[in-house]
């Protein structure tokens, strides 16, 4: 099937935003109950109010080979405890597919690792490009103060598995050690799925 250009506009204004897009997915804090370690400070934010945690734009493809989607997505900036504020993370459904992610507001770091145990925590600051090869887990961390604003393109056909980390978490997590974000092991992680 023939599918056809698609130009938009994404401006990097305060709100920025995409002239056009299919998709917007929102995720509230509520929904990341059991990714933080702190489940006492989680559950104190949550009582306070159930807010925006992130947002996703996506201009959505036909899931076939060849085909590409892409979009943005807004984390805000916070902590749980003093882990920082981060996406759920995911494989891709099929592990044979890779990611760009090019950051364009913010400031926070990449957190991936692959079923074999390779681990990578890179930093993802404005301007910063990461690319996320075939069979990489990825997780977005917001270590600023401001949103962390990013662009990503991933094959359409690539779809996605967040049971996998979902259970047993990444190696590693990202939290403020004396006012400066470290990564360290994560004590919760577990090979047992
Ligand atoms: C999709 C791509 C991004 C993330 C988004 C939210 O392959 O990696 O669109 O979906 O940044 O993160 P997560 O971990 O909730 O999917
Ligand atoms: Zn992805």
């Amino acid at each position: 099937m023939l599918t056809l250009p698609i130009p938009f506009v994404l401006s990097l204004a305060d709100e920025a935003v995409m002239s056009r897009y299919d998709s917007h997915t929102v995720r509230r804090l509520s929904s990341m109950t059991g990714y933080y370690q702190a489940a006492e400070a989680f559950t104190a934010l949550l009582t306070v109010e159930d807010a925006l945690h992130y947002e996703v734009y996506g201009i959505d493809r036909p899931a076939v080979a060849g085909e590409l989607i892409s979009g943005i997505t807004r984390l805000f900036p916070g902590k749980v405890g003093h882990e920082y504020f981060m996406t759920k993370g995911h494989y891709h459904a099929v592990l044979a597919t890779g990611e760009i992610y090019y950051a364009l507001r913010g400031q926070g770091m990449m957190v991936m690792e692959t079923p074999e145990g390779e681990w990578r925590v890179e930093p993802f600051a404005a301007g910063q490009v990461v690319y996320v090869p075939p069979r990489w887990a990825h997780r977005t961390v917001n270590t600023g103060d401001e949103a962390l604003l990013f662009f990503w393109v991933c094959p359409a056909d690539a779809g996605h598995d967040y049971g996998t980390i979902a259970e047993r978490g990444f190696r590693k997590i990202v939290v403020e050690v004396e006012g400066t974000p470290t990564i360290l092991d994560n004590p919760r992680w577990s090979p047992s799925c």
